[in-house]
């Protein structure tokens, strides 16, 4: 089946040196496997006539996000260092948007958090895809536990029709498992689990 076409977008997912390379400080086991399955689904967005968009974590310095500010993670993706840049294997055919520049929390591409008073702050992103019609999304990217499936959840939240990519996504597992009930969830949700191709898992 047909993925792509002139109202759905393709979100890619913080496909950035510090999850995707294995020097990242955040590194995703197999997230560079993911690359030539992403830079083949954003190519053929594009000859569908699709939106691609991009989406980069991007940290100050300090951020509550952070374990060494009173968060759970390394120091990962501060802005314009080698960590947030995208990985050089990346073919990027479409704008980016930038989390979490103010210092906000959170993890989808959507949405972030103001990190002093919890409230809820938009990105860009939902208006870039309001101004094309945008009806459907298709997530791929890292990571499957915490940004993708964020993103997956907001998009569903706010209306699209959403599937995963299921050989274009790759977990972080924090605990074994983290991944596979991520997909649950998003799938419980109403995401619908897709291969690149179209195919559906049997
Ligand atoms: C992410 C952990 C921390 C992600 C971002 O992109 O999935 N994970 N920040
Ligand atoms: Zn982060």
């Amino acid at each position: 089946m047909q993925l792509h076409d002139p109202r759905s977008a393709l979100i890619v997912v913080d496909m950035q040196n510090d999850f995707a390379d294995p020097g990242g400080s955040l590194s995703v086991a197999g997230g560079a496997d993911t690359i030539p399955v992403v830079n083949t689904a954003a190519w053929a967005a594009i000859r569908a006539g699709a939106f691609v968009v991009y989406t980069q974590d991007w940290h100050p310095e300090h951020t509550p996000h952070f374990a060494q500010d009173g968060g759970i993670w390394p120091v990962h993706c501060v802005g314009d260092a080698w960590g947030s840049a995208f990985h050089p294997d990346l073919e990027v055919v479409g704008p980016s948007v930038h989390k979490g520049a103010n210092g906000e929390d959170g993890y989808s591409g959507f949405t972030m958090r103001d990190a002093a008073t919890s409230a809820e702050i938009p990105t860009e992103l939902d208006a870039l895809f309001r101004i094309r019609s945008i009806e459907r999304v298709i997530v791929c990217g890292l990571a499957t536990d915490y940004c993708v499936k964020a993103t997956a959840l907001d998009a569903i939240r706010l209306g699209y029709a959403t599937s995963v990519l299921l050989d274009g996504i790759a977990p972080v597992d924090l605990a074994p498992g983290d991944g596979d009930r991520a997909l649950e969830e998003m799938r419980a949700a109403g995401a619908r689990l897709v291969f690149a191709d179209g195919s559906s898992p049997s």
